[in-house]
């Protein structure tokens, strides 16, 4: 086993110990009450799941194990000897070990997901056999699913394991799934935009440095970029679309490679994580409309007015729990003001900033006006030469695994059962509150 694994190993028996007396203390204490509206307004609000690797505030933001983002920065490992950004390496250990890794253990799990990277051939024709046109987000996920033959927890399942050790088998593939994802969504990227000359990994790299390094992207900074990028996108508690999706795939005890394929296809849609790309062909279209250059503030509120009045969404902005500006948006606008001040699209980013809250205010119905994660990282892309944003939401979940595959994790060793709320139709509703 490894050091990382028995460490972890060592934790569990206090872990499921501590939430046994908890329930049996404070299992009949009631956690608010439930509104007809909140059943039809996609559960907003309703604490309904245990997820222990993040917490999102609404007035705050994301706390990863307590810590928020630039608390993040202080405490992570940096890759040496002079990197600013915290290494993902680092915050998956503090996700899944609900404590702050050494650089020893840092350099451990980089090491440890270098060797799972592999992966197996037939994974790559799989998605050769799609058009090379398919989205890339269709890709990633057929190349995630094909990767289940290697799945060692379907295995051991099939073995007849004891439940207790399930936790293990499903540490065994998040770490591989970790590990491979980088070159499969690497493989994807070069197939689709670089004529399919793929780029072999460098093992010396660290897992987001040697991930800019396959897509072909080997500057110091883009790494530190990377590095940054694959931190903030990790997790984002769990009722959202695709760590939900993971979790509640998860509890029939589908394997960790059809849960993950599960998140990745509600990642894809366009209210969740597709809103990366979304960002960059908006404010496209707008240049293309004005014939390019910097818009004005005006012309950039006429475009938002233009949007909403044909009944669509202004990409990057609103949030379902926050209620301020993204602490992760927040994070990469720092990082363009080090990095390229002068950058003509980070200009733009901030001006639609400076114009669109009040917009959204303005429609009286918009609970949150601010701008979230999506509304900054394709810029910060564009910035590098990767402009091919059809690929964005790819990066994101190859980001978001880290996360949810620690949390999956914790579900195995919680023992948490299936998931199975129960529903109620409006007749029934009618028949108990009247019409
Ligand atoms: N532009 C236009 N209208 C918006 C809006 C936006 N950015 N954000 C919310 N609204 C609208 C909603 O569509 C809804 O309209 P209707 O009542 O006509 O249906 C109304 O305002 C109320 O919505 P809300 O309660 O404020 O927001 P929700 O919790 O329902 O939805 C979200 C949240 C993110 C889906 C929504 O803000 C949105 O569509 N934003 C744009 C897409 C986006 O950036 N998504 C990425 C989110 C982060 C991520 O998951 O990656």
């Amino acid at each position: 086993m490894s050091k990382i694994k028995e460490k972890f190993a060592g934790k569990i028996e206090d872990s499921i110990r501590e939430v046994r007396e908890f329930l049996s203390a404070h299992g009949d204490e009631k956690m608010g009450e439930i509104t007809v509206r909140q059943l039809y307004s996609g559960m907003r609000g309703m604490p309904a799941l245990i997820y222990e690797t993040s917490k999102l505030d609404p007035a705050e933001g994301i706390r990863f194990r307590g810590y928020s983002i630039p608390e993040l920065n202080e405490v992570l490992p940096k890759y040496p000897p002079e990197g600013k950004q915290p290494l993902p390496e680092g915050i998956f250990y503090l996700m899944l070990m609900n404590e702050l890794p050494t650089e020893d253990e840092v350099r451990r799990i980089s090491n440890n997901w270098a060797r799972r990277s592999i992966v197996p051939p037939h994974v790559f024709k799989v998605i050769d056999a799609l058009p090379v046109n398919a989205h890339p987000m269709t890709q990633f996920i057929t190349g995630i699913n094909a990767c289940r033959t290697e799945s060692e927890y379907r295995r051991a399942y099939r073995d007849g394991i004891n439940k207790s050790e399930y936790w293990a088998h499903t540490y065994e593939d998040a770490m591989n799934l970790i590990g491979r994802l980088p070159r499969i969504a690497a493989y994807i990227y070069r197939r689709c935009y670089r004529n399919g000359e793929h780029i072999e990994p460098n093992p010396d790299l660290d897992w987001a440095g040697n991930f800019a390094h396959m897509l072909g992207y080997d500057s110091e900074e883009f790494r530190e970029m990377m590095r940054m990028y694959m931190t903030i996108h990790s997790d984002h508690e769990g009722g959202n679309v695709s760590a939900h999706a993971i979790h509640l795939v998860g509890s029939a005890l589908s394997d960790p490679y059809l849960a993950f394929t599960a998140g990745m296809a509600g990642l894809a849609g366009p209210l969740h994580g597709l809103a990366n790309q979304e960002v960059i062909r908006w404010i496209q279209s707008m240049r293309d409309e004005l014939g390019g250059g910097l818009p004005s503030k005006e012309q950039i509120e006429n475009y938002c007015k233009k949007t909403l009045a044909d009944g669509k969404v202004i990409p990057g902005f609103g949030h379902a729990v926050l209620r301020k500006t993204d602490p992760r948006y927040e994070a990469q606008r720092g990082f363009a003001q080090e990095y390229m001040p002068d950058d003509e699209l980070f200009q733009i980013v901030s001006r639609v900033y400076e114009v669109v809250p009040d917009i959204l205010k303005a429609t009286g119905k918009v609970k949150n006006p601010w701008p979230n994660v999506d509304a900054h990282s394709g810029q910060l892309l564009m910035h590098y030469g990767l402009t091919e944003y059809d690929f964005y939401t790819v990066l994101f979940g190859v980001s978001r695994a880290l996360g949810t595959m620690a949390a999956l994790i914790w579900d195995r060793v919680l023992g948490m059962p299936i998931e199975r709320p129960g529903s109620t139709t409006t007749a029934q509703l009618k028949e108990r509150f009247g019409n």
